[in-house]
C-alpha cells in the first residue's frame, strides 16, 4: 500500500491498464512510494496531471522482424521501441536482445530511463527497445541480417533529435555497428542517431567503460561519505558483461579484490581475485560460458546456477547482470556475512524485498537508476561530441563522467533529506529525477 490515497489509486490504475507486467508495476511501484512527500508539499503534479501522464508512454512501437538464418529457414522475432517521456530532451534509452523481453520489461525500462537520464543533469528523455531475439549461439552473419531487419523497421521512428538508441543487454559494438550502418544506408544521412558508436565512427571514448567505471564512482562518492572506501576491500559482481566487467576493472583499480562474477549459467569463485584479462578473453573475445574460466584458472571453482553468488562473504556486492536478481534471501545472506554496502550496476536488479531488507540493516544502498546512470550520461556526452564534430580524450570523458556521478550521489542524497529521507538514496533519487520532469512537463501545460 502507498500511504497516499491518490498515489495508491494511481497505482491499481497502472496495474489495470498495463496486464500481466510485473516488471512495470514493481517499477512504477517503487517510484510512486518515494513521491509521496513530494505531492502532499506540491499537490500540483496531482491536479494538472503530471503523474497521470507520467505513468504512460509517449508512444509504444512494436513491430515484426523477420529475418533468414544460416540454414535458410525464416524466422520472426518481436521488436519493440516505448518512448517513453520526451519532457527534457530527445527520447534515450538502450536496446536489449534477450529472449525474456516482451513488452513489460521495455516498458519498465523505459519508465526508469526517464527518471535515471534526468539525474544526469543532461537533456535526455526517456525511452527503452529491444526484441526477444537471442544472440546467444547466432553466427556474426545471423547477427547482421537480424540487426538490419530490425533498423528497417525502427529507423521510420529515431533520429538524432527524435530517438537516440544504443546498447542493454546483448547489444554491444558488434550490433551497434550493424545496426548503425542500416539507418545510415537507409536515409542516407551520418548522424548521431545510435550511442557507443565504434571510435572509427562516431563513437566517444570511455563509453564503453562508463557504466561500470561511473557505478564505481558513485559507490565510492556513497562510501567516503560513511568513512569506508574500494581499498582492500572485498567485493562481489555479478554479470560478467560491458557493466559488470568495467565495474570489475575500476573497482580493482580504486584498491578491492573482486571474489565472484558470474553468467546466466553459474559463478565463478577465485580467492586469489579475479583475473580480469582472462576474464575479458573469455566473455569478451571468445564468447564463452563463464564455466571456462575456472577450467583455465586452477585458483577458480565453478558453481552452477547464480543465484547463490550473494551467499560469498563480501565487504561491497555490485548486481550487474539482470533485473530481480538479487532477491531476500540473497540480501540475508549479504546480511550475515557483514556486506556494508550494495550498488545496483543492472536495472532493478534487487527485488523490492531485498531493498527492503537492505536498508533496514543499515546496508548503504546505491539505487541503479542513480548508480548506473554514467553509461547513458556518457551516451549524452557522445552525443555532443556528434552533434559539434569534435572529439574529446579519454582522460576529458572521463572526468565529465566522474564530475556527473559525483554531483548525481550529492543531488540524490540531498533531495532525500530535503523530504524527510535523509540517507535514503532510493527516494532520493526518485525524487530528484522527477522534479525536473515534472517541472519541464507543468510548463507545457497538457500535452
Ligand atoms: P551484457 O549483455 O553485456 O551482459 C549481461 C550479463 O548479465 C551477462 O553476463 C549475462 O550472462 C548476464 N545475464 C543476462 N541476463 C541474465 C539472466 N536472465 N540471468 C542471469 N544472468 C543474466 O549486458 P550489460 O552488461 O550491458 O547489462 C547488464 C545490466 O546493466 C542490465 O540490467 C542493463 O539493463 C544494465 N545497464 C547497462 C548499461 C550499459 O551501458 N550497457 C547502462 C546501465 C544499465 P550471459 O552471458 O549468460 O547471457
Ligand atoms: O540502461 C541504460 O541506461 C542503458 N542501457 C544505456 C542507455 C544509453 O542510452 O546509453
Amino acid at each position: 500500500m502507498i500511504q497516499n490515497e491518490y498515489l495508491q489509486g494511481l497505482m491499481e490504475r497502472v496495474i489495470d491498464r498495463n496486464p500481466a507486467e510485473p516488471e512495470f508495476h514493481q517499477a512504477v511501484q517503487e517510484v510512486l512510494t518515494s513521491l509521496v512527500p513530494v505531492v502532499e508539499a506540491h499537490p500540483e503534479y496531482i491536479t494538472e496531471g503530471v503523474l497521470e501522464c507520467l505513468v504512460e508512454p509517449e508512444r509504444v512501437i512494436k513491430f515484426r522482424v523477420p529475418w533468414v538464418d544460416d540454414a535458410g529457414n525464416v524466422r520472426v522475432n518481436r521488436g519493440f521501441r516505448v518512448q517513453f517521456n520526451s519532457a527534457i530532451g530527445p527520447y534515450k534509452g538502450g536496446l536489449r536482445f534477450h529472449p525474456s523481453v516482451y513488452e513489460g520489461i521495455v516498458k519498465f525500462l523505459g519508465f526508469e530511463q526517464i527518471f535515471k537520464n534526468s539525474l544526469t543533469g543532461l537533456p535526455i528523455g526517456g525511452g527503452k527497445g529491444g526484441s526477444d531475439f537471442d544472440p546467444k549461439g547466432k553466427s556474426d552473419g545471423e547477427i547482421m541480417r537480424f540487426c538490419q531487419s530490425f533498423m528497417t523497421e525502427l529507423f521510420k521512428y529515431i533520429g538524432p533529435d527524435t530517438d537516440v538508441p544504443a546498447g542493454d543487454i546483448g547489444v554491444g559494438a558488434r550490433e551497434i555497428g550493424y545496426l548503425f550502418g542500416q539507418y545510415k544506408r537507409l536515409r542516407n544521412e551520418f548522424t548521431g542517431v545510435l550511442t557507443g558508436k565504434g571510435l572509427s565512427y562516431g563513437g566517444s571514448l570511455a563509453r564503453r567503460e562508463a557504466t561500470g567505471y561511473g557505478l564505481c564512482y558513485f559507490t565510492d562518492n556513497m562510501l567516503r561519505d560513511h568513512g569506508r572506501s574500494f581499498d582492500g576491500a572485498t567485493v562481489v559482481i555479478s554479470g560478467s558483461g560491458n557493466v559488470a566487467t568495467y565495474a570489475c576493472e575500476k573497482a580493482m583499480e580504486m584498491g578491492a579484490k573482486v571474489m565472484a562474477m558470474s553468467d546466466s549459467g553459474g559463478y565463478v569463485y577465485d580467492k586469489d581475485g579475479i583475473d580480469l584479462e582472462l576474464m575479458k578473453q573469455i566473455k569478451g573475445e571468445e564468447r564463452q560460458r563463464i564455466s571456462v574460466y575456472a577450467q583455465r584458472r586452477p585458483t577458480a571453482e565453478y558453481h552452477e546456477g547464480c543465484r547463490h553468488i550473494w551467499e560469498i562473504p563480501c565487504d561491497i556486492a555490485m548486481p550487474c547482470a539482470t533485473q530481480n536478481e538479487l532477491d531476500g534471501a540473497g540480501a540475508r545472506a549479504l546480511i550475515a556475512n557483514g556486506c556494508y554496502a550494495v550498488s545496483e550496476g543492472a536495472n532493478m536488479p534487487c527485488t523490492p524485498e531485498a531493498v527492503e531488507l537492505l536498508q533496514e540493516a543499515g546496508v548503504l544502498f546505491a539505487p541503479a537508476k542513480a548508480a548506473n546512470a554514467g553509461g547513458v550520461a556518457t551516451s549524452a556526452l557522445e552525443m555532443s561530441q556528434n552533434s559539434m564534430r569534435f572529439y574529446w580524450s579519454f582522460e576529458e570523458v572521463d572526468q565529465h563522467l566522474k564530475q556527473i556521478m559525483t554531483d548525481l550521489y550529492h543531488n540524490a542524497a540531498a533531495a532525500a533529506e530535503q523530504y524527510g529521507k535523509k540517507g535514503d538514496l532510493v527516494s532520493g533519487a526518485n525524487i530528484a529525477g522527477f522534479l525536473k520532469v515534472a517541472d519541464a512537463m507543468l510548463a507545457y501545460g497538457v500535452v
